[in-house]
C-alpha cells in the first residue's frame, strides 16, 4: 500500500498504474495540503492511497472516485466517515481518521470491508489527547481564560470546592473579572458558602498585592472575563496579569464549551494563544447533542483536555479528562470500549 500525490485525480492515477500496475486499487482519494512552504500557504494536491494486493471481486479494477474522495465499496470506511461525521467530527480530521485506518490494517481486504472497532477505538483515543490532573504535590496556581459565557466562573468554584473539601488544601479564588455585572456578587456568594476567601483585582498593581497576600495558599485559582473574541485589549492586560503570578508552576486553562462550532472554537484559540495556554477544559457535556468536539478541540489546538464538566451544580459536576471514557462518548453504541 502506497501513496501518491499529483495536481490531478488523473495525473495520480496514470502513476498508480505505472507503479502498481493495471490491477491497482484505489482505496482512499483526497486533498491534502502540499509538503512543505506550499502547504503552508494553502496550496492543496491529490493524495491517493492505492494497493496493489487488495483485489475486491465487486470493485471495478479502478473503481470511479466518488464526490467525497472514499470508494464506495469500502464499506468500513464508509462506517467511519458517517459515524464520525454524525458527532461533527472536522472533514479533514474524519479523512486523517479514515487514511490512518486504512494505513493501520495494512491494506487487509476483510478489515477494510468490516470495520475493525478496536483499531478505530485505538485512533480515536490517540486523537483524544488528555492529561491527567497531575498537582498532588507543590503549589498550585492557575488561570483561567476563555470566551464569555464558557463556563470559567462555574469551573473555578467546582475546583475550589473540590481542592478545599476533598483534598483539604488551603484555597484562595482571585477575580480580574470587573466587566460583567453581577459577577463579583456570585463569585461572593459561593465562597461564603465554600468558605474560600475570594479578592476582586481591579488592575495588575492589586493582583501584586493580592498574589502576595495569599503566597502561603496551596491553591489560588484566578479568574478572568469572557470579553468578546475581538477584544485584543483585553488580551493584553490578561496576559500582564499572567506575568505578575511567579511562573513557576503556573497552569492556564482554556475554557471551552462542547457547545459551540469548532470554527469559533478555532477563532477564540487564535485570540487567546498569545497567553500560552497549557490545557483545555471542554464543559456543558451534559448539553451536547454531538461529542465531535472533544476531538477537534486537542487536533486544532494541539492542547489536552485536562477536565470536562457535565453540568451546573456546585459542588460536583466536573471530572479530570479521561481519553477511554471520552472516546467513548463518540463511538458509544458503535463500538464496546474496555
Ligand atoms: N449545563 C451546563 N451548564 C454549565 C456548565 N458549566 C457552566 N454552565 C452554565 O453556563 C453559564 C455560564 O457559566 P459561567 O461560569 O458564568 O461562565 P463564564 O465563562 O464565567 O462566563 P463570563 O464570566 O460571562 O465570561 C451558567 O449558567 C452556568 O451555570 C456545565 O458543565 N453544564
Ligand atoms: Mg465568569
Amino acid at each position: 500500500m502506497k501513496k501518491f500525490y499529483g495536481r490531478t485525480v488523473e495525473e495520480v492515477i496514470k502513476d498508480i498504474k505505472e507503479n502498481l500496475g493495471e490491477d491497482a486499487t484505489l482505496l482512499l482519494v483526497q486533498k491534502v495540503r502540499k509538503k512543505g512552504l506550499r502547504g503552508f500557504l494553502g496550496f492543496k494536491e491529490i493524495e491517493i492511497t492505492a494497493a496493489k494486493e487488495v483485489n475486491f471481486e465487486i470493485q471495478e479494477k479502478i473503481s470511479p472516485v466518488s464526490e467525497d474522495g472514499i470508494i464506495p465499496e469500502l464499506p468500513a470506511l464508509c462506517k467511519i466517515k458517517k459515524l464520525l461525521k454524525e458527532e461533527e467530527v472536522d472533514t479533514d480530521i474524519i479523512n486523517n481518521v479514515i487514511s490512518s485506518y486504512i494505513e493501520a490494517t495494512g491494506g487487509n481486504r476483510l478489515k477494510l470491508q468490516d470495520l475493525d472497532t478496536g483499531i478505530l477505538e485505538s485512533l480515536i483515543k490517540g486523537l483524544i489527547k488528555t492529561e491527567n490532573d497531575s498537582f498532588k504535590s507543590g503549589k498550585i496556581r492557575s488561570i483561567f481564560i476563555g470566551p464569555p459565557g464558557a463556563g470559567k466562573t462555574t469551573t473555578i468554584l467546582k475546583l475550589a470546592a473540590h481542592y478545599s473539601i476533598e483534598e483539604s488544601k488551603s484555597t484562595a479564588i482571585i477575580t480580574t473579572d470587573i466587566y460583567r455585572s453581577g459577577a463579583i456578587e456570585q463569585l461572593k456568594v459561593y465562597s461564603k458558602m465554600l468558605d474560600i476567601p475570594v479578592e476582586v483585582a481591579f488592575n495588575v498593581r492589586d493582583f501584586e498585592r493580592i498574589i502576595r497576600k495569599f503566597d502561603s495558599k496551596d491553591v489560588i485559582l484566578v479568574d478572568s472575563a469572557g470579553r468578546s473574541k475581538r477584544d485584543k485589549e483585553y488580551v493584553e492586560t490578561l496576559r500582564k496579569f499572567i506575568y505578575t503570578i511567579p511562573l513557576q508552576g503556573l497552569k492556564v486553562y482554556l475554557v471551552v464549551s462542547i457547545m459551540d462550532s469548532s470554527r469559533y472554537i478555532k477563532e477564540v484559540f487564535e485570540n487567546y494563544k498569545i497567553l500560552y495556554p497549557n490545557f483545555i477544559i471542554v464543559s456543558k457535556l451534559d448539553e451536547a447533542t454531538s461529542f465531535g468536539n472533544l476531538i477537534n478541540i486537542p487536533v486544532l489546538t494541539d492542547l489536552p483536555i485536562a477536565y470536562v464538566t457535565t453540568g451546573q451544580d456546585i459542588p460536583g459536576d466536573i471530572e479530570v479528562a479521561k481519553s477511554n471514557k471520552l472516546a467513548n462518548f463518540i463511538l458509544k453504541g458503535n463500538v464496546d470500549i474496555k
